[in-house]
């Protein structure tokens, strides 16, 4: 690759006067985040500009049934590349990894998904001279000895999980791709998301939505972490909107790129089962934790998340009541009327 970062941009620039449209595509886009992410993404931008990608996982019909969908695999390049040609793609949201804890058990695998498919489309970045990428962190950059209250924006990045060893590997190398050849990179640490559409699948906070499926349909939930261990959180709305506002941000005034700490709560295992209990009262939670405890401990509690704040205007709409009544409502309804 010997594209230096001035005749990157000057390509850049004319490719722009000829593009009038945003093409996006989306990896990962059968998963949590990525479904609906791709809605709120073809509402915006119009169905027919947004192209749904996925490995293996069959995504819902809303999506297959909304736009394009496409199988590609990130790991390998040239799949990628295709629907770079295919659908004239300008930009990517590479929201396809392997989370904390299956990571745990398939290290290879969680390596290989989230760094050599992040390496790939940063190399396609470069070479379709696409404009901007976005690469979701996660706070599983952190680690024990990290700060845990009010985590700063930096700190200190030893994680303890393969997935986390990712994720601080994928900021940098985000930062020096951006930094060396001014590609327009830009991504935030997650924290735990909240969602009631597509249920996540690997990590470490999946509890956090699992009890809700649960509290309705059994009315009890053995939750897998300790009743005390507290985690930052996020309901989806927010997670979406945080993800576009992002991707939307006047870049003169972003001084960070792949690594911003957002969140919108914080709270206790036992802080959510309350909560729940409000709205449905005969629910029961225990507590027997598994290997995700020892994961779940090596987090922060709570995140400063100033710098998102000042740079691009983040601001959540959810806290742990909000969000707690919505979901319960959403899936309340969902379960009446055909089950989950
Ligand atoms: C996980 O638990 O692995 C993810 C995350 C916090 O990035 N939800």
């Amino acid at each position: 690759m010997n594209t230096t970062r001035q005749e990157y941009h000057k390509e850049i620039e004319s490719s722009m006067s000829q593009k009038t449209m945003k093409r996006i595509l989306i990896t990962g886009a059968a998963g949590q985040i990525g479904s609906e992410l791709t809605m709120a993404l073809r509402e915006k931008y119009g169905n027919d500009n947004v192209v749904a990608t996925g490995r293996k996982t069959k995504p819902s019909e809303t999506v297959l049934n909304s736009g394009p969908f496409e199988y590609i695999d990130v790991t390998k390049k040239e799949t990628i590349e295709e629907m770079i040609e295919k659908y004239d793609i300008d930009t990517i949201y590479n929201m396809a990894a392997i989370l904390s804890a299956v990571g745990e058990d398939h290290p290879q695998l969680c390596w290989n998904v989230n760094m050599n498919g992040l390496y790939n489309i940063l190399d396609l970045a470069i070479e379709h001279q696409l404009t901007r990428i976005f690469v979701p962190s996660s706070i599983a950059v952190f680690g024990p000895e990290t700060p845990k209250q009010n985590t700063p924006q930096e700190t200190v990045l030893k994680p303890t999980t393969m997935y986390g060893v990712t994720k601080v590997s994928g900021e940098l190398l985000g930062d020096y791709y951006a930094k060396k050849y001014g590609i327009d990179i830009r991504g935030m640490r997650y924290p735990g998301i909240i969602s009631n559409e597509t249920l996540p699948g690997g990590g470490t906070t999946d509890y956090a939505v699992e009890i809700f499926y649960e509290a309705i349909k059994n009315k009890k939930y053995t939750c897998f972490v300790k009743k005390d261990t507290m985690l930052p959180m996020m309901y989806m709305p927010d997670c979406i909107k945080a993800t576009i506002d992002l991707m939307e941000a006047d870049p003169s005034k972003l001084k960070h790129h792949c690594d911003f700490n957002v969140t919108a709560m914080s709270f206790s295992a036992e802080d959510l089962a309350h909560e729940i209990k409000k709205h449905i009262p005969e629910f029961k939670c225990e507590y027997k934790p598994d290997f995700r405890q020892k994961i779940a401990e090596s987090w922060p509690q709570t995140i400063d998340d100033s710098a998102a704040q000042k740079e691009w205007g983040w601001n959540p709409d959810f806290d742990l009541a909000k969000m707690t009544e919505d979901m319960v409502n959403v899936l309340s309804q969902r379960y009446e009327s055909k089950g989950f």
